[in-house]
């Protein structure tokens, strides 16, 4: 589960509700010649349709039936998109919400034309089908309204229903064979891996138990033989709670948010850079921490959102996912959404349901250049960190050098780690570049406020 099956690459982006047909273009388009391992997609499965709350982003989290029909497309267009990325190297992984179904007092008909009944104590999606017996008895949640209400308790956390999400009861082998049915059609047809929504409020054994009925993915996809699907599991440990993340090691990647809140002081105030990573915190280790500067949840004030720099100050957030992608910890997500003024609204649309098309812009925007230098400099180490306060920089082995500046400007001879020669800067399109002398030091110099940072790689980046 440890493997995202990308040959080495070090980047997914999560195309944060994108319709599939846009998806396969921008995988052909863009993503494969920038370097991208793979793009994390907004849940597939059938879906509540809520017009009373003007179809907002987060009924996809609300499954109907694991049938793929979705607001981004049928079936046809999902595997067509699956087929597509596979054959330009870009993978798919699938945002797996599997912790529940819809949210209680909820009943109709789905958009995949499949029933639900969660009014009172029925719980009926005959689309999978799960009847009232495959939910979490009610005597096994500790909390007086059945809902989580103490993250100090671990059956609370886990027995208890996620703001009022009616909690499929994991312990069944029923359960477990109808998840491990869905997330098989999901490698048949040649999704690389998943994302475990809401994984803190599901026991580590019982994902264990459905992971272990998982096939190999498929060689005519493009797998190597034996390839096991890529696994990281959303656990929010912000060290104020009884889950810790390390509880999910033996099933893969765990989300690690404290490092959105760490990379955010750190933009704030660079001298905090220099101890992103505190292990002392629990931060979880490296070969299985799966980090991102926000997320589609904190970028919009959900899941408690807090201290995370997002979109809406674009020039601090420049440097938090330009630090992000040159530091060696974790494997990294970039995030690609969309506009929004109010928290809970959907993607743009054609009117009501419909979700529009992308519009691609004629300057491609989004620097690949990050991308290449992560991949680049894939198995070195941070070398020679130097840090002033007001500028960082540091070496990623003898393959790559990164400097930062806040306000903008620096000046300063640098050991690069470098062999000498002259290396051109990716941020600016190699209209500028250093100088590496014999002894590896190097003149560093910036001069760009709005893209104050400046990255080389040995042998160019790309
Ligand atoms: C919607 C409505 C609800 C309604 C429900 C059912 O909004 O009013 O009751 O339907 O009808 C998304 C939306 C929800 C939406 C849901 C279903 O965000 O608003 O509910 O779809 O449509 C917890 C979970 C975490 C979860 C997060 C939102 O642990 O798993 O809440 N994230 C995932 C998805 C998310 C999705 C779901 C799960 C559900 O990414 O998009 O919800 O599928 C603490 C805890 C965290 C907890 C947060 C928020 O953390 O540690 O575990 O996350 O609180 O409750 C500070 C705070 C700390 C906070 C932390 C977060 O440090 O001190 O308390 O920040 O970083």
């Amino acid at each position: 589960f440890y493997d995202p099956n990308c040959n080495g690459k070090q980047v997914m982006v999560h195309l944060f509700e994108w319709k599939w047909t846009d998806i396969a273009a921008e995988c052909e388009r863009y993503l494969a010649g920038a370097g991208f391992c793979g793009v994390q997609v907004s849940p597939p499965m059938e879906h509540v349709i809520l017009p009373e709350n003007n179809y907002p982003w987060w009924q996809r989290y609300q499954p109907v039936s694991y049938k793929l029909y979705s607001r981004s497309g049928s079936e046809a267009e999902f595997i067509d998109m699956v087929h597509r990325c596979n054959s330009v190297g870009v993978r798919i992984y699938v945002d797996a919400v599997v912790n529940h179904m819809t949210g209680t007092g909820r009943s109709g008909i789905a958009d995949g034309g499949s029933s639900y009944n969660a009014n009172g104590d029925a719980r009926d999606f005959p689309g999978v089908p799960y009847s009232a017996e495959h939910f979490t008895p009610r005597d096994q949640c500790p909390s007086g309204d059945g809902n989580v209400n103490d993250y100090s308790n671990p059956s609370n956390v886990r027995n208890c229903y996620l703001v009022g999400l009616t909690d499929l009861y994991g312990k069944l082998d029923y359960v477990r064979e109808k998840v491990a049915g869905y997330f098989n059609q999901l490698i048949q047809i040649g999704v690389a891996g998943i994302r475990i929504d809401a994984a803190k409020h599901m026991w580590p054994e019982d994902i264990s138990a459905t992971l272990s009925r998982l096939t190999d993915l498929p060689t005519d996809q493009g797998f190597p033989a034996g390839s096991k699907f890529y696994v990281f599991q959303e656990v929010i440990d912000q060290n104020d709670g009884a889950i810790k993340v390390d509880e999910y090691y033996n099933t893969g990647y765990v989300t690690e948010f404290r490092y959105c809140s760490k990379i955010a002081w750190g933009i704030k105030d660079y001298g905090q850079l220099s101890n992103l990573i505190d292990y002392g915190w629990g931060m979880a280790r490296s070969d299985r921490a799966f980090i991102f500067t926000d997320n589609h949840d904190n970028q919009r004030g959900h899941g408690g959102g807090g201290n995370v720099i997002t979109h809406e100050s674009p020039r601090d957030y420049k440097q938090a996912v330009a630090y992000t992608l040159a530091q060696d910890y974790g494997f990294t997500r970039i995030m690609s959404s969309y506009y929004f003024t109010n928290t809970d609204q959907g993607p743009p649309s054609n009117g009501g349901y419909s979700t529009a098309d992308v519009i691609i812009n004629g300057d491609g925007s989004c620097g690949g250049g990050w991308v290449e230098f992560r991949n680049a400099v894939v198995g070195t180490s941070m070398e020679n960190y130097w840090n002033n306060g007001n500028a960082v920089a540091f070496s990623r082995g003898n393959k790559g050098f990164f400097a930062m500046a806040k306000q903008g400007s620096m000046s300063e001879s640098l050991q690069t780690g470098l062999p000498a020669g002259s290396y051109c800067n990716i941020i600016d399109d190699c209209a500028s570049s250093i100088q590496v002398g014999a002894d590896g030091t190097a003149q560093i110099s910036i001069n760009n406020y709005e893209e104050p940072i400046l990255a080389v790689c040995a042998g160019g980046c790309g």
